[in-house]
């Protein structure tokens, strides 16, 4: 496997890790905070990312690099409030799109086909959860401090998910 392409193909995989516990962080804060529907929706979030992550690992291993695992720094953990956790997630999602879409540059640049194929997967996948993030947001600003509307938006969130993201790993 070309160099250039296992490295950022492995920052990705490190990304990906960071993510995922950037999310179960986020999952933590909403279940202790007694909101129930949005921590499952981060925890199920969390678990999306490793297999984002999982996948990369995998692909770099059966195309003749290694994949490496490496330490990864702690993510935040504590939120002033609800909007403040969605619109970190939105803007680590805008930099998670903006990493795959330079892979991809780089994979046109290197003639690497292979991988540039691989990662459209990962284009659309980033086009859905943007996506999500922004009719999130969206919402949470209607609520803005209307306690009923956040207890109904808790209550709800996993419906939103599951019209919007396709998890699907293979
Ligand atoms: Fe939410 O991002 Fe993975 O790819």
């Amino acid at each position: 496997m070309n160099k250039k392409i296992e490295n950022i193909l492995n920052i990705q995989v490190d990304k990906e890790a960071f993510s995922s516990r950037l999310y179960l962080a986020m999952a933590v804060w909403a279940e202790i905070n007694g909101l129930s529907g949005i921590s499952e929706f981060l925890y199920t979030h969390s678990e999306e990312e490793r297999m984002h992550m999982l996948k990369l690992v995998k692909f770099i291993n059966e195309r003749g690099g290694v994949a490496k695992i490496s330490a990864i720094e702690k993510p935040k953990s504590e939120f002033n409030s609800v909007e403040e956790l969605f619109s970190d997630l939105l803007n680590h999602e805008i930099m998670i799109t903006n990493s795959i879409n330079e892979i991809v540059h780089t994979c046109l640049k290197e003639k690497d086909f292979t991988t540039h194929n691989f990662m459209q997967w990962f284009v659309s996948e980033q086009m859905e959860e943007e996506a999500l993030a922004r009719t999130i947001m969206d919402k949470i600003k209607m609520i803005g401090e209307d306690k009923g509307g956040l207890y109904l938006f808790d209550r709800d969130i996993n419906k939103i998910q599951s019209q919007n993201i396709s998890p699907q790993v293979n």
